[in-house]
């Protein structure tokens, strides 16, 4: 009896403890706690299951499903479906690793640990937050419903709703789409725009284009980031007949009159209903609550406070954060997230022997500027907004080679390579391809 309890208590690698109230509450406690199993978390959680103990790293993630979001544009556009982008949590987190399906419910840095939403309580040595950021539909009032309830409200970010986008397209005969990007920081910021210019090429393709007239309104006062890309998408929709609104901001959705309401950003007191007969919507985005209301941990906007080059916290040495949920003000892309992956894997393990940080992240992202069925601008850049392009030739251009690199060879190479700890993004490529063997990179600071 004595050796069977020791047996289940060591597979549990818990001690199961009764409160007073008689609720349940394990414990845990181990080397590496990583919270949140996306891109940043599994491709992170891989690399360190190479050498640690599958009970000294665990991985706290709630959901059932994983998915591969940069093919959700493509979902929209109708030429993929969500069971492509979609596997079992199971399949993808790493064998040697222990997940707890929870969620983190509350932070303490100083003591170590974090509590989940279950009420189990996880003690670490080091801990990973990657937590990414969450849809919140809920802040456009009348959205939610519309999402539910219409059927020419839709929106590519969400796993539920993205399918639906292809019908809204399907049925759109004449009128006016338009397209939102929120007044909040968001993963991918170029997929609002690109789901826009598969909605104008799929009409064209249907002989429907001139019955349409398409607007992309968006919350910045650019059309990107980038000058080298945005001169490029400034000439794309001149061409292509697509109205562009700059700090236009969709505030209000009446799905019953289908009439959305905008504010001008730059003069809130202005606002603007205009009908339409298709509604695109990128909803506000935050990270968890139990992360933005934590302010040991994260900074103003809510976001993990950490050293932008080393992906160290400001303050806890023992923490570090990848991916949509850190402070690092890079755009938040899966092609960055996996260029941070070796950054906190490197940098974390010498914190754990003791030895000074040795690696630098620059900031780069990636965003493959699909621009209709067939034709990608792949944008590549870093933390100063230059462009950092992998292949040598210039990448303003939409070209079907990209379109291919995005559809096909990504998906392959994320659940395959990244995820399995084995893709760094494309540095080693850029460098061989410029034929640039030093390495230009920033020393690191701690
Ligand atoms: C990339 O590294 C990456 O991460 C997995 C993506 O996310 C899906 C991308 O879309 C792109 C374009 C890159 C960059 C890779 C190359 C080969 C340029």
């Amino acid at each position: 009896m004595v050796v069977l309890r020791i047996l289940y208590r060591n597979f549990r690698i818990s001690e199961r403890r009764f409160s007073a109230t008689s609720v349940n509450r394990d414990k845990y406690s181990c080397k590496i706690l990583v919270v949140g199993g996306g891109a940043g978390g599994c491709s992170t959680a891989a690399k360190f299951a190479r050498t640690l103990k599958k009970n000294e790293l665990i991985v706290l993630e709630p959901s059932e499903y994983h998915y591969y979001q940069p093919l959700f544009t493509i979902i929209g556009g109708g030429t993929s479906t969500i069971q492509e982008a979609r596997r079992k949590e199971s399949d993808v987190l790493p064998k040697n690793c222990t997940w707890i399906k929870d969620k983190a419910a509350l932070y303490d840095p100083d003591k170590s640990f974090v509590t989940t939403e279950k009420g189990d309580v996880i003690e670490y040595d080091y801990m990973l937050i990657a937590v990414g950021l969450e849809l919140r539909y809920d802040l456009i009032p009348g959205l939610q419903e519309a999402l539910d309830k219409s059927s020419n409200v839709c929106s590519i970010y969400s796993p539920k709703y993205a399918p639906q986008v292809f019908e809204v397209l399907k049925n759109l005969k004449d009128g006016a789409a338009h397209f939102t990007f929120p007044n909040s920081p968001v993963k991918c910021p170029g997929a609002p725009q690109k789901i826009c210019y598969i909605s104008d090429h799929y009409l064209r393709k249907q002989n429907r284009r001139d019955n349409v007239n398409i607007t992309y309104n968006t919350s910045l006062p650019v059309i990107f980031g980038v000058k080298k890309y945005a001169d490029a998408l400034w000439k794309l929709c001149k061409s292509r007949n697509i109205d562009v609104n700059l700090r236009t901001n969709l505030v209000n959705v009446n799905s019953v009159n289908n009439e959305a309401t905008f504010q001008n950003l730059d003069n809130p007191d202005e606002k603007k209903t205009v009908k339409f007969s298709m509604l695109h919507v990128v909803p506000p985005m935050a990270t968890p609550l139990s992360l933005s209301s934590n302010k040991k941990i994260s900074n103003e906007a809510g976001f993990v406070n950490v050293h932008k080059h080393t992906l160290q916290h400001i303050v806890y040495p023992n923490i570090f954060s990848i991916g949509d949920c850190a402070s690092t003000p890079n755009s938040k892309t899966a092609a960055a997230a996996a260029a941070q992956t070796e950054v906190v894997f490197r940098n974390l393990s010498a914190v754990m022997n003791g030895q000074s940080l040795p690696l630098s992240y620059d900031g780069y992202a990636s965003c493959p500027l699909v621009t209709g069925y067939d034709k990608c601008i792949l944008a590549e850049f870093d933390y100063n907004l230059n462009p950092l392009e992998t292949f040598p030739f210039d990448q303003d251009k939409e070209l079907r080679s990209m379109y291919i690199l995005k559809k096909i060879f990504m998906p392959q190479l994320y659940w395959n390579l990244m995820l399995n700890g084995y893709w760094n993004g494309p540095a080693l490529f850029r460098r061989i391809m410029h034929l640039q063997f030093m390495d230009k990179k920033p020393p690191a600071k701690s």
